[in-house]
């Protein structure tokens, strides 16, 4: 029988010091809400949450109502747990301040939103610091994301790896699945929306795309980070959300989207840079900042890195 992950996380207690009970409090509280939205998420169409919710967000994007619903079932839990001292989504302009020390969670509640209606693989992503959510990604304590595709699927780093859990529908737990995620050195596959190579601002990187194309790569693109970096995680490769002429820091934002999957792949064997320097190292300014986001395998990463620094 499979570990649920709530056994699991006290088993771990002894090897991890810093993995205290107010920790494995968060992580079972992020756990069970997304369980709740994976069932919204399954019976969406039944439930009259498809379609816009006819505003934009922060961001200036289009808010979808899974979106809302989302960011309130990880608002409310957050809150009630009382184990977070600042709470920060994707879809809400400012941080909210519970207080001054405890766990820091960020998150971007249904990530890849231009999917949701169409029944494409979308997910929820989290980050969490140690008292304050603007710091490095290095310094997360904990990072990772759901993905809702055909199995509803949960994979996290404490720091030490990366293990995936698996949503067992007849207990409704989540079981460990995948007890230590590896990505491979190398892979066949690349992701980039390959419909901006005209708008990207650096010259080296569609060389870079050419050359993968000489090599016999094919592409794959969902267009939800949490589909592509799932993707790129277990089968290896490289996804890119690039510097364009309309998105001149890239589309994705560093503290729900960039930072999280950037601690997965590296824990996982991988790399993640902004092309300038590793995502992890980036000292966040702004709550909603966006960062160029290359990651996968270590081979397609430094050779990108190679063709996009002789531009
Ligand atoms: P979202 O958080 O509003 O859903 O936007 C982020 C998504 C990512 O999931 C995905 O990698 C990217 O946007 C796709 O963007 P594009 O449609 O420009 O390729
Ligand atoms: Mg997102």
């Amino acid at each position: 029988m499979a570990v649920p992950l709530s056994v699991y996380l006290f088993q771990k207690k002894e090897e991890m010091e810093w993995l205290d009970d107010e920790l494995i409090l968060l992580l079972n509280e992020i756990a069970t809400a997304t369980k709740e939205i994976a069932g919204k998420v399954r019976k969406a169409g039944l439930l009259g949450v498809l379609g816009s919710a006819g505003k934009v967000n922060v961001q200036g994007e289009e808010v979808q109502k899974l979106d809302e619903l989302a960011n309130e079932i990880l608002i409310e839990s957050l809150k009630n747990c009382g184990k977070a001292c600042q709470i920060t989504s994707e879809e809400v302009e400012d941080c909210l301040i519970v207080s001054e020390k405890g766990y820091a969670v960020a998150f971007d509640p249904l990530d890849g939103s231009s999917n949701i209606d169409v029944n494409v693989s979308i997910g929820t992503i989290f980050s969490i610091q140690k008292d304050s959510i603007m710091k490095p990604g290095r310094e997360q304590v904990a990072a990772g994301y759901v993905i809702y595709g055909p199995s509803t699927m949960l994979v996290m780093s404490l720091g030490r790896g990366v293990v995936a859990f698996t949503l067992d529908p007849e207990s409704g737990n989540y079981l460990l699945s995948h007890p230590e995620v590896k990505m491979p050195e190398k892979g066949k596959i690349y992701s980039i929306n390959e419909a901006n190579r005209n708008k990207w601002t650096n010259e080296g990187l569609r060389r870079f795309v050419d050359s993968l194309k000489e090599e016999k790569y094919t592409l794959r693109y969902v267009g939800s980070m949490v589909a592509d970096v799932h993707r790129t995680l277990f089968k290896g490769g490289i996804f890119i959300y690039p510097a364009d002429k309309k998105n001149t820091s890239g589309k994705l934002r560093l503290l729900y989207e960039a930072n999280p999957m950037a601690f997965l792949i590296e824990q996982a064997g991988g790399m993640a840079s902004t092309g300038e320097k590793p995502i992890l190292e980036v000292v966040p300014k702004e709550l909603h900042q966006r960062v160029p986001v290359i990651l996968g395998s270590k081979w397609e990463v430094e050779k990108c890195l190679e063709f996009i620094g002789q531009e």
